[in-house]
């Protein structure tokens, strides 16, 4: 299968929690009844509820595959969930109302973590809301309650814990930028970052990938908090 998969990649066949050096030891408490905040540039910034507020939207089952820009993936994930574009266009444009022209999706996560997606990356129809996993509620080491799953993009812009979708025209504003992100990072284009081309950040990832796995594998996956 390898053959099959982007350039750079290799698969693994664990799924281990992962995430940025300083988030291995984030752990964040999640709010018993969670809430997504649906803000940015829009007239009626809100809250729904993870419940009610997105069952009158279709359920959606997708198999895909992670990819980490480390350059492990983990193929055959079975997500359930959301469309982001059903969402965008049942709840989050006629109730939040952008103001001008949307060009952005910023997602903030409970644990501080933020990425961001164009809005045309963002509303592909395989960009889902996903609270399940294999069939079960989606486990803290993956994101509970509700994460981003975004497959053809690096693993870095499918946030976990997801608590806040916001609508910007400008990707800056506020300022969101990581480093390392590429503002699309595409897997099968290899935009692993956006200073170097995508073989250089490969070698340089490879080089710390045991290490990493090794911290995140140590790491307990249990907190308190909910
Ligand atoms: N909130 C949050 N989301 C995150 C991260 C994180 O540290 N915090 N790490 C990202 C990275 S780099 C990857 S590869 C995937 C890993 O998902 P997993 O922990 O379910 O394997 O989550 C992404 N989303
Ligand atoms: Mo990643």
């Amino acid at each position: 299968m390898t053959a099959a998969l982007p350039p750079g990649q290799h698969p693994i066949h664990d799924f281990p929690r992962w995430g940025l050096p300083q988030f291995v030891r984030q752990r964040p408490a999640l709010p018993p009844h969670p809430r997504l905040w649906l803000g940015g540039a829009v007239t009626h910034p809100q809250e729904v509820g993870l419940e009610q507020g997105l069952e009158t939207v279709t359920r959606r089952e997708q198999v895909s595959d992670l990819h980490c820009v480390t350059t492990w993936t983990r193929c055959g994930l079975h997500w359930s969930g959301w469309r982001l574009r059903d969402v965008y266009e049942q709840i989050v444009v006629p109730r939040a109302r952008p103001r001008g022209e949307v060009r952005f999706l910023v997602f903030r996560g409970f644990d501080g973590y933020r990425t961001w997606l164009p809005l045309e990356d963002a509303l592909a129809p395989d960009v889902l809301l996903a609270d399940r996993l294999d069939g079960r509620p989606l486990s803290r080491a993956h994101g509970a309650p509700l994460r981003i799953v975004a497959p053809a993009h690096y693993g870095y812009k499918s946030t976990k814990h997801l608590c806040a979708v916001e609508c910007w025209d400008d990707p800056l504003d506020p300022p969101t930028q990581d480093w390392r992100e590429h503002p699309r990072a595409r897997v099968a284009l290899e935009e692993r970052g956006e200073v170097l081309p995508g073989w250089m950040y490969r070698t340089v990832y490879r080089a710390f990938l045991p290490l990493m796995l090794r911290a995140y594998r140590r790491t307990p996956r249990r907190t308190t908090g909910a």
